[in-house]
């Protein structure tokens, strides 16, 4: 390392720049504004440097809030203060999920490249600043046809709903906080099960951020498409009581499977789920959200108080939860903005709508885990609607660094 280098060719930061940091750290922090120590790292534009820069202005912030950041910064045992400042805040990991065999549109698989070319048009390092790690698809599976009528490649839905629960479970055990880029929508319910399956005692809210309810089950649904079931599969509902199919053998066998990944039996309560922007249902879901008085913020309420108040109120209709999970459905944006989503519905959100929700919900330190999924570049011109996910993803991912606490 040459002197005066923060960062060695293989990005590691020498032990004299952390010291370094921390020195600069007792100069900038003026109580109770941190924002020279942010300054600070800004013109070296080192990404692991801002990183760990971040983190250390995060840890502040948290002992600030805790009215120790004081005591901290005068107890003398700098090095060990710097170390445990390093491991104490949780860096965000993307996983990459690329499957789109619960759409009945082709191409959502591609959402995730798309976002990535929309955060090289826009200049953004976002994809250089955090890891990511993907899950294997079994898109291939779609060459075969669909076997099951009322639930469209249930056997790969199965694998996929096991691996994304698998990953999630992994990365939220060694203290990351996941965000999952995902294909279609299906594959959120293993999100929610690796959730679960982290936190089996705890209370698990959901704000399901979409067009649809996505409650169907095979006895429900109309299309197949097991994109509109991952929240009837958390909640283990069949809805017999509105039943129009008539599902057999192996696809009933396969459903029976799906309801007890991760941990066995129902993932969350009906109650603890709240919609907003929810426009397009059928009637097996209208019964099930009046059944259950499902929670509904529609679109209207969000243009009227706007983004910061709803999301406000739906996280205090998640009040008694531990954990809250974020599902971002890019079709809950109105369709003259989601041209490249595979099923779009008129009178939605705009993405500065969409982005300040995100950005509101995602400081909650109850937030564990947050999800876009549906970005189809196959129905976009130039790749719009990646670049307005992109935009919604990136600023979430900068609210979740910036929270005072995580969530324990
Ligand atoms: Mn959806």
């Amino acid at each position: 390392m040459k002197k005066g280098h923060f960062v060695d060719e293989n990005q590691h930061i020498s032990l004299k720049t952390i010291l370094r940091i921390g020195k600069e750290c007792k100069n900038h922090i003026k109580l109770p504004s941190l924002q020279g120590l942010a300054n600070y790292g800004k013109p070296l534009q080192q990404p692991i440097f801002s990183a760990a820069l971040h983190r250390l202005v995060c840890t502040a912030r948290l002992l600030r809030s805790r009215g120790l950041l004081r005591i901290f910064l005068s107890s003398g045992l700098l090095t060990i203060q710097l170390l445990l400042i390093l491991f104490f805040v949780k860096e965000i990991k993307i996983i990459e999920v690329k499957s789109e065999i619960g759409a009945g549109t082709r191409g959502a698989s591609l959402g995730v490249e798309a976002m990535k070319i929309a955060s090289l048009d826009l200049k953004s390092d976002f994809f250089k600043q955090y890891d990511s790690i993907e899950v294997e698809n079994v898109n291939e599976m779609l060459y075969d046809g669909a076997e099951h009528a009322h639930a469209k490649f249930i056997d790969g839905v199965m694998i996929m709903e096991e691996r994304v629960c698998l990953e999630v479970y992994e990365q939220l055990f060694d203290e990351f906080f996941p965000i999952i880029m995902a294909g279609d929508h299906s594959t959120a319910y293993g999100t929610i099960a690796g959730i679960k399956k982290t936190h089996p005692k705890k209370r698990l809210g959901v704000v399901w951020i979409d067009a649809h309810a996505d409650l169907h089950s095979p006895y429900t649904t109309p299309s197949g498409n097991m994109h509109g079931m991952p929240l009837a599969m958390a909640c283990g509902f069949d809805n017999l009581e509105c039943k129009v199919n008539d599902p057999k053998g192996e696809t009933i066998e396969y459903w029976e499977q799906l309801k007890n990944v991760g941990v066995a039996g129902p993932k969350i309560y009906a109650e603890d789920i709240v919609f907003i922007s929810v426009r397009d249902f059928e009637k097996p879901e209208n019964y099930l959200i009046n059944k259950h008085n499902m929670s509904f913020i529609e679109t209207e309420d969000v243009k009227k108080l706007g983004p910061v108040k709803i999301a406000e109120r739906a996280l205090q209709m998640l009040d008694h939860c531990d954990y809250i999970y974020i599902s971002f459905d890019v079709d809950s944006m109105d369709s003259r903005i989601s041209t490249g989503t595979g099923t779009p519905v008129p009178n939605g959100l705009t993405v500065d709508e969409a982005k300040v929700l995100n950005e509101e919900l995602a400081k909650s330190p109850k937030v564990c885990a947050w999800e876009i999924v549906e970005v189809n570049p196959t129905l976009d011109t130039e790749n719009r609607m990646a670049e307005g996910a992109f935009e919604i993803m990136e600023a979430t991912a900068k609210a979740i660094m910036a929270r005072p606490v995580m969530a324990e």
